[in-house]
Formats: structure tokens, C-alpha cells, sequence
């Protein structure tokens, strides 16, 4: 059963703002079910599956996988968790067309997004978290500057207009995202608070 107290958020930012960071504390936290579109094609990757396969051929030039690729693991994972207190979404919606699809399926769930927290960082911290995540992570995306450019031009072009979507629905809070962990986390913590409560 879905419950209708549940509360979803989407954690918002450009590749290396600390999505996948901050969704860890705050799935502790809040008992969130954590979505991040990245971690599961990274498991389809590991396990060399024909979908991990065509995923790390985008993902290693720093490209989009398909919108109906990625709609279609949401909306498995949506079904496959009923009666959780909320979902995270981490890494999704990254267009438009994505961001459309899952109100829709949400809608469908009687439920909705409660908020969008937008985590701010500049550019050039972006890259040298990505180049210093490069040497402990093995992601493969992460080696290259120029693949890291590429990720950050895809993210201005496709993914910024998502912020205006949920903007125009008045659910996104901007918070910036550069300090240390903890802190950034009791902003994103006082946000979600504010906004259950309200
Ligand atoms: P993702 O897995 O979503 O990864 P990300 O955007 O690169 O990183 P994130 O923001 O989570 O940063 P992190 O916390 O690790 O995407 C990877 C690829 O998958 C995409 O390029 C795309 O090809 C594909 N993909 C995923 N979802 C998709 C979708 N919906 N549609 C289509 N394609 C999709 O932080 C980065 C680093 O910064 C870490 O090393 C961390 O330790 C460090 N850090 C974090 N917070 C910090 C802080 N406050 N100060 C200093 N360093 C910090």
C-alpha cells in the first residue's frame, strides 16, 4: 500500500555537487528508500548485463542513457517498494521528458514530489571533486577531463531545465552545496523539516 503521508524529494545538482553524499546521511536519517539512476547502471554494468553494457558505452563519454531506459527502472522500483515512508531520487530526473514521466507516475501512486533541494556548486570545485573521486572510485567516467566537460555541458543543456520545471511548481530550494559535509547536511535536513511541516 502506498501510504499518503509519504514525502519524496529529489536531490538536484550538477555531476559531483555531493547527490550520492548527502543521499546516504539522509536516507539514515529519514528512512528514505534511496533511488540513484547512477548506482543502479552501475550495478547493470557490473554484472554485464546487455542494458549495463549499452549504458557504459554513453556513461563512459559522459552522455544521457535513454530517457525510456532510465523512466523504466524508476517505474520497477516505484512498483517493487510499497509502503515505504518516501523515495529519494538521486541522479533522476535528469531532462525534462524524465521529470514529466515521473509526476505522472507518482500521480498514478496518488502522491507527488514534496520538494527539490538544488545543491550550488561552481564549476571548478566540480571538477577537482571528480578528479580526486577518480582515484578512489574506479569510475571510469571520472578520468577524464575533457569527459568530465562533457558531462557538465550536458547537465547546462539538459538537465538545468528540470529546476525550472519544478521552479514553475514552487518545490525548489536552493542550498549551496560547497563546506563541509555535515553542514551542507543541516541545510538540506532544515529544508525537508520546514517543508513537512508546512
Ligand atoms: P551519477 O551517479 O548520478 O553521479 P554524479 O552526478 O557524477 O555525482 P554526485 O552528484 O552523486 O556526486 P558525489 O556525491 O559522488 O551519474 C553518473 C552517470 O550516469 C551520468 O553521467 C549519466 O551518464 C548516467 N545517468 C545517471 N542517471 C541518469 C539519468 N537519470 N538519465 C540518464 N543518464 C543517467 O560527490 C562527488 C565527489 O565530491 C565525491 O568524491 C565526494 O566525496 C566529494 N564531495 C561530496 N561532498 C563534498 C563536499 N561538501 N566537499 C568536498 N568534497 C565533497
Amino acid at each position: 500500500m502506498w501510504q499518503a503521508s509519504m514525502f519524496n524529494l529529489i536531490l538536484f545538482g550538477p555531476p559531483g555537487s555531493g547527490k550520492g553524499t548527502q543521499s546516504e546521511k539522509l536516507i539514515s536519517k529519514y528512512g528514505f528508500k534511496h533511488l540513484s539512476t547512477g548506482d543502479i547502471l552501475r550495478s547493470e554494468i557490473t554484472n554485464k548485463t546487455a542494458l549495463g553494457m549499452e549504458a557504459k558505452s554513453l556513461m563512459d563519454r559522459g552522455q544521457l542513457v535513454p530517457d525510456e531506459v532510465v523512466i523504466g527502472m524508476i517505474r520497477t522500483a516505484l512498483d517493487n517498494n510499497p509502503g515505504v515512508p518516501g523515495f529519494l531520487f538521486d541522479g533522476f530526473p535528469r531532462t525534462t521528458a524524465q521529470a514529466e514521466a515521473l509526476d505522472r507516475l507518482l500521480e498514478q501512486k496518488k502522491s507527488e514530489i514534496g520538494i527539490v533541494l538544488f545543491l550550488q556548486v561552481p564549476e571548478e570545485e566540480l571538477i577537482s571533486r571528480m578528479i580526486n573521486r577518480a582515484l578512489t572510485s574506479g569510475r571510469s567516467d571520472d578520468a577524464d577531463e575533457q569527459v568530465q566537460r562533457k558531462r557538465l555541458d550536458v547537465y547546462l543543456r539538459d538537465t538545468l531545465p528540470v529546476a525550472k520545471h519544478y521552479a514553475q511548481k514552487n518545490k525548489v530550494k536552493e542550498i549551496y552545496g560547497v563546506g563541509s559535509v555535515d553542514d551542507i547536511f543541516n541545510k538540506l535536513s532544515e529544508e525537508i523539516e520546514q517543508r513537512k511541516s508546512d
